[in-house]
Parts: C-alpha cells; sequence; structure tokens
C-alpha cells in the first residue's frame, strides 16, 4: 500500500515535469482566447485578443500589428481607428521553437442607414473656397450662398479652376449596384455646361467630419487629351482689384479676367497674398468662340453639365493612382471647377452647384 502511493506521488511529479519549464527543449504550447484567424472589427471599438500559456512555460511572446511589434504581454487590446484589413500576428518563441497565430480583421467602414427623417439633399457644408472669378465675393459666391446647398436646393458659384465646395449627408448614400447613386443639379443650358468634378468621401473613422480620402468619380473625360490628374494652380491678390494672375504646376501663366479694374475677386476670408488649389483638370474640348460662345456638355460624370441634373454612380470612383475602388456607400462629396477658362463677355468657366442629393431619395 504504502509503496503503491509512492510510486503514485512519482508518476504524478514526473507527469507534472514533463508539463513544465523543466523541459526546456519543447515548443511553446500556447492556447488562443479567440481562435478564429479571420475577424471581424468596428472602428473604434476594442477587441480582446489573448494567448493562454496553457502549462505555465518559460517563452518570449510578442504581437505585431501589420508587421509593427505592438505588445509583449500576454493580452493584446485591438483598436482600429477607421476602417480597414489588419493584420495582427501573435509570436511565442522558446528554446524549443516558436508557436504563432495570425488574425486578419476586417474593420468595415461605418455607415449612418437611411432613416424615415433622412433628408435627401446634403445638410452640411463644411468647406467653400471659390477660385476668383466673377462671383467670388458677390452674393452667390460667399460662405453664405455655400450654405444655400444645406438641406435643399440653393446656388453658389465656385469661381474658375479649382473652387470647391464640402458637403456631407445626414445618411450614407449607398451605391447601389449597375445603378447611379447621385444627383447633383446645376445651371447649364444645352449649349452652355461649366463642367465640375465630383469626389466623394467614405466616413472611414467615423467621426462625422470629412477628414478621410477623397476619390474622384471617373467621367467620360477620363484620360483623354487634355485631362491631367495632380494639377495645381496658385492665384495671386491683385493689389487693388482686377483680373488676378495665376500660375500652374506645368509652366503655364494666365489671368482671371475681371471686367472691374476694383473689384476685389481674391476670396476675402482666404489668409495671405497667394493660395494654391489642386485636382483634376479637364479637356476644354467642349468650348468654343466663333460667333456664340458656346460649351457644349460632356457625355458623363460632371457637375453643372446635363440640364436637369447630373447623375452620378458612386462606382466610377478612382483612387490617387487612377484604379477603380469598390466603395459601398459615402458620406461626403466636393465638388470642383474642372476646366481653366475665360469665356469672353460671360467671364471665366466657373462651375455653379445649385443641389446636391441621394437620387434613392430624390421623388
Ligand atoms: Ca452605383
Ligand atoms: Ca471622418
Ligand atoms: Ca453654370
Amino acid at each position: 500500500m504504502m509503496k503503491n502511493k509512492y510510486t503514485l506521488l512519482l508518476l504524478i511529479l514526473a507527469l507534472f515535469s514533463a508539463c513544465t519549464k523543466d523541459r526546456p527543449e519543447q515548443m511553446p504550447i500556447v492556447r488562443m482566447a479567440v481562435e478564429s484567424t479571420a475577424l471581424n472589427g468596428k472602428v473604434n471599438e476594442n477587441l480582446s485578443l489573448e494567448a493562454v500559456n496553457v502549462y505555465g512555460m518559460l517563452y518570449d511572446q510578442e504581437w505585431k500589428l501589420n508587421d509593427e511589434v505592438i505588445s509583449t504581454a500576454s493580452v493584446y487590446n485591438f483598436t482600429a481607428p477607421k476602417s480597414g484589413i489588419y493584420v495582427v500576428e501573435y509570436t511565442a518563441t522558446g528554446k524549443g521553437g516558436t508557436f504563432t497565430h495570425k488574425y486578419t480583421i476586417n474593420v468595415g467602414v461605418p455607415t449612418v442607414p437611411i432613416s424615415p427623417n433622412s433628408n435627401p439633399y446634403v445638410t452640411t457644408m463644411f468647406e467653400f473656397l471659390p477660385a476668383p472669378g466673377q462671383n467670388t465675393n458677390k452674393a452667390l459666391g460667399i460662405l453664405t450662398a455655400a450654405k444655400t446647398l444645406e438641406g435643399k436646393k440653393g446656388l453658389v458659384s465656385l469661381g474658375a479652376w479649382g473652387g470647391y465646395i464640402v458637403l456631407g449627408f445626414d445618411h450614407t448614400v449607398v451605391n447601389e449596384t449597375g445603378k447611379d447613386d447621385l444627383i447633383v443639379y446645376g445651371n447649364p443650358q444645352s449649349n452652355f455646361a461649366e463642367p465640375g468634378i465630383v469626389w466623394v468621401m467614405q466616413d472611414e473613422n467615423g467621426n462625422g467630419k470629412p477628414d478621410d480620402t477623397w476619390y474622384e468619380l471617373k467621367g467620360s473625360e477620363f484620360g483623354k487629351a487634355g485631362y491631367e490628374r495632380n494639377y495645381e494652380v496658385t492665384y495671386t491678390k491683385p493689389a487693388v482689384g482686377g483680373s488676378v494672375a495665376w500660375k500652374d504646376n506645368k509652366g503655364n501663366t494666365g489671368t482671371v479676367n475681371i471686367s472691374s479694374a476694383t473689384f476685389q475677386s481674391f476670396p476675402t476670408w482666404q489668409a495671405g497674398t497667394e493660395y494654391t488649389l489642386k485636382g483634376s483638370i479637364l479637356p476644354k474640348t467642349g468650348l468654343s468662340s466663333s460667333g456664340l460662345i458656346t460649351s457644349m456638355p460632356f457625355a458623363f460624370g460632371y457637375a453643372d453639365n446635363i440640364v436637369g441634373g447630373d447623375k452620378l454612380d458612386i462606382a466610377n470612383a478612382i483612387d490617387k493612382d487612377g484604379k477603380s475602388v469598390s466603395l459601398a456607400g459615402i458620406d461626403f462629396v466636393k465638388i470642383q471647377t474642372g476646366i481653366q477658362a475665360n469665356l469672353g463677355i460671360l467671364g471665366e468657366l466657373s462651375t455653379e452647384v445649385a443641389g446636391v442629393a441621394d437620387l434613392s431619395l430624390v421623388k
């Protein structure tokens, strides 16, 4: 009896020993509290990941987020500041080898669903910076004009090339498959368009502000002669008023012609004596000044282009490299004058915006 008890004790000791740090040649035995490798996350929501040291072995551990070491503890609290695909890799390294576990965490874009109270029109004007132009600093080219687009139709003029307005919806506009999703109203006539480029943005960090990534909506002129991306124009404030000189980032110069020698069309709320606007520029192929000055509309994909409103498909969004991106929906819109041209007595070509709406809510 006594002998049997002693044997049992030895056996237990041997088993215990086999399971602990006394066997340094063994590779770490780790149990991940979350076993699945493909996870879904939400912006700003904590996801606790734990590596359990089942047998109390001795080993070093580290967590990497997108290849960068971010912790050497057993628990890692993952929080995504914005949407995207994140790779989190855990490694335990002992004398006998390494144990790894890799998570791919898909953090979705925060969205605001449509409710019965959703406004079809953009509800917030975030930013308005026109280029110089005949209306800039006048009734159609000041901040109060930009605000007329909040929640309804209104009218604002964006001035010469590069002038822009940033607007936001009270809900996420869904990119419906095979359908146009947005409508932008302007004041074009059938032979007089003033095309503007439309950009869209998702609220990737869910803070309700347009501080995320802009995607240009590719229109019919994308890639044609005269279309360029990463174009920049710097406008210089004239001492007393009148025409405004500009230079672009290609070495070209010109003026925005202002008929009055004293009217100051450099935006009064813009600090300094010069400012630079950036974006894409559209071809002048629609313009004609032989006899009647005309500006024919482009086929599709711009603002202030087609009579009755321009219908736009979020599926035409492209990234900074010109590659198509698939956006499930968008929260913000930027509209920017797309052509640099003086149209004689009609003044500079300047995109007007008379309304921006979610096409699915327009009756
Ligand atoms: Ca669509
Ligand atoms: Ca944001
Ligand atoms: Ca117009």
